[in-house]
Parts: C-alpha cells; structure tokens; sequence
C-alpha cells in the first residue's frame, strides 16, 4: 500500500493488490472467472472492468464457454497471469485491483532452484494489501477430527500457506499493516447444506486446520464460493443447467472494504498531526505579527501565513479522505451480513 501522501496526490485512482494463494486445482482460476462474470456484469451497483479490453474479452468467452457448453477452464499455463482491473462504484471508480493468477504448484516450490516465478509469490505475498487462502470446499465436507485433522491440513496445502503468511509478514515489517485475509473455501458445493447455514462447525473446524488466521493482528473473513452445484472431480465439462454461482464476488468487496477502513484510519491521524501544526503556525504567526519588532518580520510573518494557510488545506483534505473512506467502508461491509468475519481471532459483527 502506497504512503497516504501518496495515495491523496494520485491523479489515478489507488491501487488493491490482491494474492490468492492455494493448492493446484483448488479453484483459483475458476473463482477469477466467476467473480469476473458476475462482477463485469454489475453486481448491486460495482462494477469490476479489465483495464485491457482484450482481456474482457478473453475472460468472457471462456465464462461463456462454460455456461453455454459446460466447459471448465483448462489448468494454467506455465506461466502466471497479471490482470488490472478496475472497481467501480456505477460510473465512479474507487480503485484499480491487480489479481494475479499464478501457475498451479508454485506456492509449493523452494524459492532456491526452483521455478523463476517461485520467488516472484513470495515478493508478491509481502506486498499484497489482501491475501486469500484457498481451501478446497472437498476437505471441509466432513468434520475435522483428531484423525483426520493433520491428514487435511497436508492435502490443503495448509501448513505451507501458514509457513508463508508468516514469512509474509517478518518481511513486511512493523510499520506495514497485515494484509487482510479471507479464508476462500471453493467448491461449498461439496460441503453438506446442514455444515454451511450455520456455519457455526466449519469456523471451529477452520480454526483447527488454519489457526494462523485467527491470530492477533489478522482480520479474516470467512467466505464459502460456489460456481455450482457440479459434485466431485466434475471432469472437463459440467452440465450447464448445475451452474449457480454464490458469493463470488464478496471476497474482493471485503477487501475494498478494509482497505477503504485502513485508509480512513490513516487519514484520521494525519490529520490530527497537521491539526496540531497548523495550530502551531497559527500562533507563530500571530507573535510575528504583533509588538514592536513587527515591521522587521514582515517577511518571515508572510511565510508563515502561507505555510499556515497550507497546513489547514491539507487538514481540510486529510479529513475529507477520512470522512470519504470511512463512509465507503461502511457501506461495503454492509454487503458481507451473512457472512463472518474475525478480528484478533474474536467474531465481530457485521
Ligand atoms: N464442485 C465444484 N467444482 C469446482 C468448482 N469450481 C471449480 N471446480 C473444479 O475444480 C477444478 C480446478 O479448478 P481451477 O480453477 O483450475 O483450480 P486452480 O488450479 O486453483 O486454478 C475445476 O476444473 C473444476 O473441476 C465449484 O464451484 N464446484
Ligand atoms: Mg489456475
């Protein structure tokens, strides 16, 4: 995330980025199509729109592959995919989102020897404002249990997800935020009706099998997605009328919302900051002005005017960023009711 400063004098609109990290064929790509299909198509007034009208394009042929022939999108390529999209709010865009859709496996190669863009995830993890842990709806389906609980979190991929989540954040530092987390189980298809509404045995489980995500620092979303209702190992094609997409496009809504609510936390202390300077160059102002050497600091008053004149311009506009970003913040996480999310491993309300 760019500094504040930054991100007030941009003439563009700032920048999400978001990493979406998980097993090979645990529906990463299938989740970019959907939330694109739904998103693209306007979804309770946003708007997500590829930056290159040639990617809209490609992304819309193979939505509309799978839902007129049932087809599936093919595994990735060898290579990781970069898409900039834009997020609107009607015609108003709010930020750019920069999704990468990496090559399957890549999370679980050593940086050292390993493929090129192994080190490329990991450099990508640090400077992710929300990283998604892609779980497999397949390993949820039953109760975790002291049996089958480590068996899980090896076939998820969920003890190298923690591994590096924990990397993630000794690179960052202290003075970077955590990025938001959602836990993204795919495939709720696979997960019994009566384990989803409520979802009350899933978060225990969750908590069992990615307790990483429940720690302090960390705000987490839990957000089950289906494309449909497609059952097990579906094969390359699906039956078109099992299409019932759910919740995709919750997760990128989440993560506008948190950055929306750092960036009004940010604001609010910049401008107490530049309220107390602009208090300090108001008096100095007026001591300048006033006695019998006034004549002779007629020069350094005027500047001191100027520069408190800006300093309550920039608190006027820090505040209007707070007051901006706090209100949409609001509103976007009014969408997610339903859902559940936790701060410092505690359930807050939404
Ligand atoms: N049952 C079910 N299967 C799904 C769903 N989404 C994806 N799949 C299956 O998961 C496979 C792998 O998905 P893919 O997106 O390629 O995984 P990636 O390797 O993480 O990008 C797909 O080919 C489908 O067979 C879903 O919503 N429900
Ligand atoms: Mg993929």
């Amino acid at each position: 995330m760019p500094s504040l400063s930054e991100e007030i004098d941009m003439a563009e609109p700032p920048r999400l980025t978001v990493t979406a990290m998980g097993h090979k064929r645990s529906g990463k790509t299938t989740f970019l199509l959907g939330m694109y299909a739904e998103l693209s198509a306007g979804k309770e007034g946003y708007f997500l729109s590829a930056t290159n009208t040639d990617i809209d394009l490609r992304l819309a042929s193979r939505w509309e592959k799978l839902l007129d022939d049932g087809v599936l999108p093919p595994p990735n390529p060898n290579s990781e995919i970069n898409y900039t999209f834009q997020f609107l709010d009607g015609l108003l865009p709010l930020l750019d989102v920069d999704w990468l859709d990496y090559r399957g496996g890549a999370i679980n190669e050593e940086r050292e020897g390993g493929e090129a863009d192994v080190g490329g995830v990991l450099d990508r993890l640090v400077a992710s404002d929300s990283i998604y842990l892609v779980i497999d709806g397949r390993y949820l389906a039953e109760p975790i249990t002291a049996r089958n609980r480590m068996g899980v979190i090896r076939a998820a991929g969920l003890r190298r997800m923690t591994n590096l989540l924990q990397d993630t954040i000794r690179r960052r530092g202290r003075d970077l935020a955590p990025p938001s987390l959602v836990i993204l189980i795919t495939k709720a298809d696979l997960i019994p009706r009566e384990r989803r509404e409520p979802m009350d045995g899933l978060i225990n489980d969750l908590q069992q099998i990615i307790s990483v995500a429940f720690t302090g620092g960390f705000t987490t979303l839990i957000c089950p997605v289906m494309l449909g209702d497609f059952g097990a190992d579906p094969g390359p094609t699906v039956e078109a009328e099992d299409i019932e997409p759910h919740n995709l496009h919750l997760p990128l809504v989440y993560s506008l919302a948190m950055y929306m609510d750092q960036l009004s936390i940010a604001a609010g202390v910049a401008a107490g900051l530049q309220r107390e300077r602009a208090g300090q160059l108001a008096s100095m102002r007026k001591g300048l002005t006033r006695g019998v050497g006034s004549v002779f600091r007629r020069g350094q008053a005027s500047k001191a005017s100027r520069e408190a004149d800006q300093a309550a311009d920039e608190l006027e506009t820090f505040m209007a960023v707070q007051e901006v970003a706090a209100h949409r913040a609001k509103q976007l996480f009014g969408e997610l009711s339903g859902l559940s999310l936790f701060r410092d491993g505690n359930e807050v309300q939404l």
